[in-house]
């Protein structure tokens, strides 16, 4: 046998048996929903092997799928093979082309914005449908999966591989990104890309779904400061607007990060305020006048500070204003804006996870 022919001949026993490159893409696509949602909810550094795995699993996706299109071509292009379950299949392609393409434009540093959703929140809307699809499309054409599509050995080293391919080609990518200095490669680990400037104007106006109240009246605005403390209080803006700085970094999950002067008062000199703390509190609420809301544990929450001013600025109504949580390391939704209620609970508050996404529908 010649080289070439031996590089065929290797290539074709690694390719997988057809089952396993279908089982391996459903998988696939259910771990890049599951680490894409997971990775909103990661502020910090450490974090990261979770968005290379993301990376890598999207890079390995495209070489599955060169497989199976290898494939099933003619049933595609073949109008007289067309069954009823082609279409859905179509659609599915469809998704997977998109929720790939958008996601690979994205790492480049492509900044495009319909209206107010940037190209991260389309890549997002594709891989939530193309889950759905997936799964649809599997039980059309159910077969269970053999031993034999999945001997050990093989196995193993296919997935290493193209997990291994997957990291190595989201690496050079970055590369390409720095040679052509792209939008892309001032990236934080996130993948967030940076928006420059101080105050109010540096930054966009975001709302994680569909929060807008109305601008917050000054003169009869109060926070509330109560649940497990000794003594319940109520402060006006004035009050709050205490002069504490502090630098610290906002990175929205819809894909971008500002560094920010903010300025205020702490969460622990409110709590000071209140009185003596519950032996039973763990954790403090944060609630907005459109009933959004997040907990921080008492002692993360200590450290926060409850902002008026940005960037020497007071808050603009779509920032916050009268007052709003500052909560670094935590990703931009948990940074509560408006906000009227601050609650010290001796409960995790699992409906937050929901609330943040209802709150501001009528
Ligand atoms: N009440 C309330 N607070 C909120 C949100 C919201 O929708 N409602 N959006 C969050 C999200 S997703 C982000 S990224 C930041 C954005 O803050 P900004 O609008 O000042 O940029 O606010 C957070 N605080
Ligand atoms: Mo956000």
């Amino acid at each position: 046998m010649g080289a070439r022919a031996r590089l065929r001949d290797a290539l074709d026993r690694f390719e997988p048996p057809p089952r396993a490159v279908d089982w391996s893409l459903l998988l696939f696509v259910s771990a890049e929903v599951g680490t894409g949602l997971v990775s909103f909810t990661v502020g910090v550094p450490e974090g990261w092997p979770l968005f290379w795995l993301h990376r890598a699993l999207g890079f390995a996706i495209v070489g599955l799928l060169v497989w199976k299109l290898a494939r099933v071509r003619r049933r595609l292009t073949d109008p007289s093979l067309w069954q009823r379950s082609t279409a859905l299949s179509v659609l599915t392609l469809v998704a997977a082309v998109g929720a790939l393409s958008t996601g690979i434009l994205w790492v480049f540093g492509l900044d495009i914005r319909i209206s107010y959703w940037t190209l991260l929140s389309v890549h997002v809307g594709f891989g939530l449908v193309l889950l759905l699809l997936v799964v649809a499309h599997a039980s059309t054409r159910f077969r269970l999966p053999r031993r034999a599509d999945f001997e050990r050995r093989r196995t193993v080293l296919r997935y290493t591989v193209l997990l291994g391919a997957g990291a190595a080609a989201y690496r050079l990518q970055q590369g390409v990104n720095e040679l052509l200095d792209t939008a892309g490669s001032d990236r934080r680990f996130s993948g967030s890309q940076p928006r420059e400037g101080d105050g109010n104007g540096a930054f966009p106006i975001t709302s994680w779904v569909a929060d807008d109240p109305d601008p917050i009246d000054r003169e009869s605005y109060r926070l509330q400061v109560d649940g497990l403390v000794a003594n319940p209080i109520e402060l006006d803006a004035e009050e709050l607007a205490a002069g504490h700085e502090t630098e610290a970094l906002l990175d929205c999950t819809s894909g971008w990060y500002t560094v920010q002067e903010w300025r205020g008062i702490r969460v622990s000199d409110l709590l000071d305020a209140a009185g003596e703390i519950d032996e039973e509190a763990a954790y403090v609420r944060f609630v907005s006048v459109t009933g959004y809301r997040w907990s921080l544990p008492l002692a993360e929450a200590e450290d926060a500070l409850l902002a008026t001013h940005v960037g020497e600025e007071r808050l603009s109504h779509g920032h916050g204003a009268p007052a709003r949580l500052i909560a670094p390391g935590r990703r931009g939704f948990q940074w509560v804006k408006w906000v009227t209620h601050i609650e010290v609970r001796s409960e995790y508050d699992a409906g937050q996870w929901v609330v943040t996404l209802t709150s501001g529908f009528d």
